[in-house]
């Protein structure tokens, strides 16, 4: 199994769970210009990462790959416990992360996809960082609860929250006194495999 990723790039969530599930796998860093490289965009038309290529079969998208991984390995029970509510849990949690938290960062990284005219940069960044301070509070309540993002426990939400959270420090979003945000981050930093797949970026 080979990940396509760029260092500290959403990428990183599926390489955590690599870590986790203990598979055998292999990392390929693409460079931003090779995106959209003729043999890169064969494998992922859209021209991001990550993309996950297992034998034959090609796959992007950063909740698929996720979930793929899980189903691979339902020993490491990684997607919500196995019943109907715990994988709606853990999809819930992935749904939000992926279409709002994520995409609330895209005007932070590429400020000139939104707007033409780059002295409005900081206005918009700070428009940003404001949407992603309440997007975080909203994922920072269960946390004062339980250890993981889903109630079920550990689970693949949890890595890409992780890299979500990792951008939100680089870029100084305001997560001030959100205690849950603070020991879920510790307790992610400290994990073994999260320090291997960190180690392995460069990172
Ligand atoms: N919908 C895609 C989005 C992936 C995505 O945004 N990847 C970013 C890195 S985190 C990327 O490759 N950006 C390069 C670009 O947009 O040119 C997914 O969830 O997998």
């Amino acid at each position: 199994m080979k990940l396509y990723y760029m260092p500290g790039a959403c990428p990183l969530a599926a390489h955590i769970v690599l870590e986790w599930i203990g598979a055998p796998f292999e990392i390929t860093e693409v460079k931003r210009e090779a995106l959209r490289s003729p043999e890169y965009l064969r494998l992922n038309p859209a021209g991001v990462v990550p993309t996950l290529v297992d034998g034959d079969f090609v796959l992007s998208e950063n909740i698929a790959i996720l979930h793929y991984l899980a189903d691979l390995h339902p020993e490491a029970r990684l997607a919500g416990d196995d019943n109907p509510r715990g994988r709606a849990k853990v999809n819930h949690w992935l749904g939000y992360l992926n279409s709002d938290v994520h995409q609330s960062f895209k005007p932070l990284f590429a400020p000139q996809r939104y707007i033409g005219d780059s002295s409005m940069n900081e206005d918009l960044a700070s428009h940003a960082k404001a949407r992603l301070h309440g997007l975080f509070a909203v994922v920072d309540t269960p946390l004062t609860r339980h250890d993981w993002l889903a109630d079920s426990g550990r689970s693949i939400a949890d890595p890409y929250l992780y890299v979500l959270l990792r951008w939100a420090k680089g870029k100084e979003v305001d997560l001030k006194g959100m205690q849950g945000l603070d020991g879920f981050f510790a307790r992610m930093q400290a994990d073994p495999g999260v320090k291997a797949a960190e180690h392995a970026q460069g990172l």
